[in-house]
Order: structure tokens, then sequence, then C-alpha cells
């Protein structure tokens, strides 16, 4: 890859994985089109005369910054489009459990693992063959065990190890997979290292952890959960580095020994025989070196300052391979990378599977319409999601493999999203079921999706107790009313997805008052269409061929099947089919009309 300068041209900086990503990013939060920067007037732009003319709104440094960023890469990804390797997790349907509200057994308001034991045959009954746990490590749980005390123990609430091999055995016996949540971008503030590292300064993991003795703030990082990226130590007169809470002590990957220690934790888990992980904000592990403070302009742009020095930091790709190579290698095991801020090309960059680096991403471009942020009220649009994932679909390449997935327990529910209105939401939910079923990629499925959840009416803080919205809540009340605030909050708190699931008895908890039932055809469709995709392998490896992408619609062919969606809510004219096709979901169509919501599958008959 050429270095780019100020001398360069658009067209080169979008040549560059991360600066194709990041233009892309751009021309997507604007809704302008790609094609406004691939015209030969623009693309011969040199970066140089944009700089000037954006000086003013942009700040004098910010190409330096994105110069600095871009120039890290070296590599150009390789798009195959050859034949695509066979493998288990592309043919298998995940379900997330987030075990604090999935099932509680004892009845003493949290969720635990004998619950999910219990469940498994419902989950085998839905038809699903892989579990993702989120995390049941030892925790003091400041942000619901994502602030990891110990990685060899169960958290008490949750059970025991014995409970845990237990579940694990049976999960086997099913024929299913488990895989675990692995949080190595931070420990929490209790873990032994970082007590260590803290109160001695001769400990050799005072090297684990980014501690600075200085008067000033080290730099001018924020954190995801409101504030400095930084935490005072009064006592021991040191700065600690958090990029989440003050309880989650970010990890100096660049200390061998950090790594080694993560390994082996990796290793003993796979010896016990999980099946993989999914590797929580593992993109944020290489920090930039000397913790240089962020450009204000691009913090702005991405609400944190200074992320451009770790979302995709210089060894990334180096640590990546090296726990790939050291574990995961070894194990045969799978791995799927959180990656918050990796666009396409930066994804094959980790995920092309001659680079060994991870097996999948989760992308989180499609979460959001652009121009609109998740603590925002405001509609989203099918349209988005459709032309998202074919790009995806039709250029990430046979090397790599998407995941596809709405929600997971940092967001609020998708059908809430897309729709306020109660009377579209099974339509709606079941819509989501069929492209999530067909579209080339693997299924996630957040628990509680199959019973067509819809988001909380919480109607007060002290029901709220998510670390991310209680910062976000302190550090907007002082500019805004409580009636505002608490409305984003609804809007995008993470809380939505962590109530305890429906399953029909009484909740003891602080969810009392549950008012969201399971919605039965929504639960049947899940399974009538899980059970199509495991049923045909063409649902999983076969083409993609897009045929109608008007407004609101998302018309594709998957080889013999046929897919035929209504994004909106306005009826429209079912694709016209012939005698060779047969409509085999749902199973009773009457009309030639899609209604709002809408979509079939047909399959070529013989
Ligand atoms: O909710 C967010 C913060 O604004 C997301 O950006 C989220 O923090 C990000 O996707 C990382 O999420 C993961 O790591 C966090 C944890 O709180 C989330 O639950 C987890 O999924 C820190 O471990
Ligand atoms: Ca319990």
């Amino acid at each position: 890859m050429k270095k780019l300068t100020l001398e360069s041209k658009i067209k080169d900086l979008y040549q560059n994985p991360v600066g194709h990503d990041a233009l892309y990013k751009v021309l997507m939060q604007l809704g302008l089109s790609e094609k406004l920067i691939t015209n030969a007037f623009v693309s011969n732009l040199k970066l140089k005369t944009i700089a000037k003319v954006t000086r003013k709104q942009l700040g004098d440094s910010f190409f330096d910054a994105l110069l600095h960023l871009v120039n890290m890469e070296k590599d150009v990804p390789f798009v195959s489009k050859g034949e695509i390797t066979k493998k288990w997790w592309k043919e298998a349907v995940f379900y997330q459990i987030y075990p604090r509200s999935f099932y509680d057994s004892n009845n003493d308001g949290i969720g635990d693992l004998r619950g999910i034991i219990e469940k498994l045959d419902y989950l085998a009954d839905l038809g699903v063959n892989a579990i993702w746990l989120s995390p049941i490590y030892d925790s003091p749980n400041d942000d619901n065990g994502y602030d990891i005390r110990d990685y060899h123990k169960i958290m008490k609430e949750f059970g025991t190890m014995e409970d845990f091999d237990e579940l694990l055995n049976k999960v086997h016996q099913k024929g299913m997979k488990l895989i675990m949540d692995l949080v190595v971008n931070h420990t929490s503030d209790e873990h032994e290292w970082f007590q260590k590292a803290l109160h001695d300064p001769q400990s050799k993991y005072r090297d684990y952890y980014f501690l600075r003795e200085q008067d000033a703030l080290p730099n001018n990082w924020t954190s995801f959960f409101s504030g400095s990226a930084w935490n005072h130590y009064e006592k021991e007169n040191l700065w600690g580095l958090h990029l989440f809470s003050k309880k989650q002590m970010d990890l100096n990957w660049d200390n061998s020994h950090v790594r080694e220690d993560i390994i082996a934790m990796i290793n003993w888990w796979l010896d016990k025989g999980v099946d993989g992980f999914r590797m929580d904000v593992i993109n944020y592990i290489s920090k930039e070196n000397g913790l240089p403070s962020g450009n204000e302009t691009i913090g702005k742009m991405m609400g944190y300052t200074g992320i451009e020095h770790y979302y995709y930091g210089p060894h990334l790709h180096e640590y990546l391979h090296e726990i790939h190579k050291n574990a995961f290698a070894k194990h045969d095991a799978f791995s799927v990378g959180e990656t918050p801020g990796l666009g396409m090309k930066m994804a094959q960059l980790v995920t092309g599977e001659e680079r060994e680096e991870l097996d999948m991403i989760f992308s989180f471009d499609h979460l959001e319409t652009p121009g609109h942020i998740r603590f925002e009220n405001y509609a989203y649009d099918l349209n988005y999601f459709r032309d998202y994932m074919i790009e995806w679909i039709e250029n990430y390449g046979n090397n790599c493999w998407m995941s596809i997935f709405y929600n997971n327990h940092d967001n609020p529910r998708m059908i809430s999203k897309i729709s306020s209105k109660k009377e579209y939401h099974e339509s709606i939910a079941i819509l989501l079921a069929v492209m999530q079923m067909t579209l080339k990629g693997t299924p996630f499925i957040f628990q509680g999706d199959e019973m067509g959840l819809v988001n909380y009416p919480f109607s007060s803080m002290a029901q709220i107790s998510d670390v991310e919205s209680k910062g976000y809540y302190e550090e907007h009340i002082q500019t805004q009313s409580h009636e505002e605030v608490f409305k984003t909050i609804l809007a995008g708190t993470r809380e939505h997805t962590r109530v305890l699931l429906p399953w029909n008895k009484k909740f003891p908890d602080h969810h009392q008052g549950l008012n969201q039932t399971m919605n039965e055809n929504v639960y049947k469709a899940y399974k009538e269409l899980i059970c199509l995709r495991k049923s045909d392998i063409q649902l999983i490896y076969g083409d993609f061929n897009v045929l109608n992408k008007k407004k609101d619609r998302f018309t594709y062919q998957r080889n013999d099947y046929l897919i035929d969606c209504n994004l909106g809510e306005k009826q429209q004219k079912a694709y016209p089919i012939d005698e060779s096709y047969e409509c085999i979901f749902p199973k009773k169509v009457v009309s030639d009309k899609l209604q709002a919501y809408e979509a079939r599958i047909y399959r070529k008959r013989g």
C-alpha cells in the first residue's frame, strides 16, 4: 500500500482500506452517494486542496491525524471469488443468551446457569444449534459481567463450575455448540492483576495496565460511558486508563506477558471443551504507542475522543494472529470479534481466511440509519438495512463470512426502532426472521427475538441499572430537563434487552409488571424458518441475486429460492411468480398483494 500524503488524491485515499471505510461512513452519514467521490473531478482533488478549504470546519491537524491513521495499514484486502470453504459455524444458527435475564431457576430475580440447562430443550426445539453465552465469570457486576474479576471462576449468582460443566456437557449431547464471551480488552479493577499493579510499584503487573504517575491528565481520551477515560487514584497518585467504566481497566497488550496470560486462559477454556469465543471489543486491544491525545474533530465526529488511536491500532493484526495461532487454531475453535467502528475493507483484513486472525466479526453499521444515533427517538429505515446487506454480501468476498443480527444486549429492540405501531410488530418480527434466515451469512438470534419482543416501557430511571445509561443521564442532566434526557434514554438504553424474558410466570425483580408476553406466531415462524434454513445448503452457500430493491422493497434469489419482502406499511404487488414456483412460507397465501411488512419465500418445484 503506498504511503499517503497531503499530495495524494481523494481516489488514493479511497483505495486505502481504512480511508475507504472512513470516507464511506462519512458519505452515508451525510446521505450522499458513493458516486460523489468516485466522479472524475472529486476523485482527482488533492487532499491538501480539501484541507485548505475545510480548515475552518475541521481544524489544522485533521488531515494529519487522518493520514497517520490510514498509513498504519500496509496491506490491501484480498477478495476471493472462488469457492467458499465449508465450516460448521457458517451453517449454524446461533442464539445469544444474556444469562442474567434469560431464565431464573431459583426465583432470586437473576437468571442463572441452571435456568439455561432447564431451557435447553426449548432451544433445541426452536432449532438453534449454537449458543453464545454473555459473560458468566466472577465479577462485581459494574457492567453486568463485562468487568471480570476472575477468568477461572463462575459468577456466584449464576451458579458453580459444576453447573457450567453440566451445561457444556448437555449442550454437546444435544449436538449443539457453545461459545463463551471473551472480555480481554480490560479486566475489573478488582482483578488480582490490577490490585497488585495498583498497590505494588515493583509488581510485574504494574505494566499490565496503563498506569501513569503524573499531575496532569495523561491525554484527552473520553470513556464510552461518559467523562474522561482516566481515573485518578489519589492515594497511589496514579492515573489509570479505562475506555469503559471506572471499574473496567484497560490491559496493556504491548506487554508480552499479558498476551501469554490471556492466551493461557483462552486455552484453559478451550481445553475444557468450549467451541469458541465471541471477543468483546477485540479491535481496541492495540493502543498507539505513547497514548497521544485524540484529534478533537475526529472525536466529535465519532462521539469519542481518542478513538483513532485504538480502534484499529498498530499491532491489531499481529495480536489477533498470535491469539489465533496459539489458541484457536490448535483447537479448531471458532472466533467472532465484536469490532465497533470497522467498515467492510477493514473487516476483510481481519476476517479473510488466509490471514488467520478472526473467523467473523460483528459490524454495527446497520443498527442505526445513517444520520441518527442510538440515543435518539427516530424510525429506523429498513431500506438502509437492505442496501447494507447487498453491499456486504456482494463485496465482502468468498474468503470472508458475515454475521447477521438485529439485536444484542447493547441495543434497544429492533422491532420498536422500525415502528411504534403495535399492529405491525408481529409482521415486522417475522419479516426480520425471514431475511435473517435466508440472506447469506450466519444468523445470531438474540434471546427474545423469537418471542417477538419489543422495547420495555420503563417509566423512571430507578428501573434502569445499566452503567452506560446512568453515565449518560448524569452527563446530560447538567444541560437538559429530566423529560428530555429520559426520552433519549428510553430510545437508546441497553436495559431494553436486559429485562428478564417473559416465560409466562411471575417476576420477582425490579421489572415487576412486565407486560410483554411471548408471541406464539413469531415463535412458530422462527422455528419453521430455522428448520428450512438447515434443510437446504443452498440457503447457506448458494448465490445471492437481487431482483428488486426499489423503495420499501427487497426481492432476492438464493438459487432455487425467491424471497419477496415488503419493507414498508403500504400494500404492494407481489413479485410475479410463475407455475414453476410454489410458496413455502407462509404456507397459505391468498392475495397477489404483499401486506404491510409481509415476507414470502417461494421455491422452485421439482
Ligand atoms: O453500548 C455501547 C457504548 O456506547 C457500545 O458501543 C458498546 O459499549 C460496545 O459495542 C462494546 O460493547 C461490549 O463491551 C462493553 C460492554 O459494556 C458491552 O456490553 C459489550 O457488548 C465493555 O466490555
Ligand atoms: Ca437465579
